[in-house]
């Protein structure tokens, strides 16, 4: 099984992706593809049918989609706990996931993911506020009513798919509240992802329409 995916520092869904399969120990090749240089469009798209990463290979499957993706390893590897055990907890897990995948646009679009940056204050707060109040009632009323530290207790594919925005709000130093804080915290704690977040600071690539005076300069 291979997963191929993008720069560790900006690409928010290569993350995703990776960290169920790093944190649940399902083993798999990797293989890295830039956002970035010559022709690094066409090349995307001759791995992947969508011309998006991250994409799962596993023998003929070719698997797009990061929702898909988690599916497949939670069918593949129903023992792994992917997703949580329970009827209920697990259709809010997958509720809060496809809101992440779907939304939250103005938080994504404002602030792009930039593992190795750090720009307090460089994002405006009010068209991201309803953004943040949203994913601070999620992870608050999940933490609370499982006891956490992560969403559903013990780390999960939703956390997995907050993860990017743990980053964002340390990267833009992001106003939320203290249970939002100690969330984002256990996200960093978390092995896999310190894994991810010390590959990423070593890649020498910069992705200019990724950075946040791109960003900026094209609103
Ligand atoms: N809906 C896709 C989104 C994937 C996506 O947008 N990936 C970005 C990298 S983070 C990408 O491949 N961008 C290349 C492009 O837009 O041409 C998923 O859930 O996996």
């Amino acid at each position: 099984m291979k997963l191929i995916f993008a720069n560790r520092n900006y690409s928010s869904w290569s993350l995703r992706a990776w960290l169920v399969l790093k944190h649940f120990g399902i083993p798999f090749d990797e293989e890295l593809v830039l956002l970035n240089g010559d022709g690094w469009k066409e090349i995307i798209r001759k791995k992947s049918p969508s011309g998006k990463v991250p994409v799962l290979i596993d023998g003929e499957a070719v698997i797009p989609e990061t929702i898909a993706i988690i599916e497949y390893l939670n069918d593949k590897y129903p023992a792994k706990g992917i997703w949580p055990s329970g009827r209920l907890e697990r259709a809010r897990a997958r509720a809060v996931s496809a809101e992440m995948h779907g939304g939250f646009t103005a938080l994504r679009n404002a602030a792009p993911m930039n593992l190795r940056a750090s720009y307090p204050g460089r994002v405006d707060f009010d068209p991201i506020e309803a953004d943040l109040r949203r994913i601070e009632e999620i992870w608050g009323d999940l933490t609370s009513e499982s006891g956490g530290p992560f969403l559903f207790g013990k780390f999960t594919a939703a956390d997995a798919m907050f993860a990017p925005v743990a980053s964002r709000i340390r990267t833009y130093a992001l106003p939320v509240s203290d249970v939002a804080m100690e969330y984002v915290e256990k996200i960093y704690a978390l092995p896999a992802f310190q894994e991810w977040l010390a590959d990423a600071a070593k890649e020498p690539w910069t992705v200019e329409h990724d950075e946040i005076d791109f960003i900026q300069k094209k609103v």
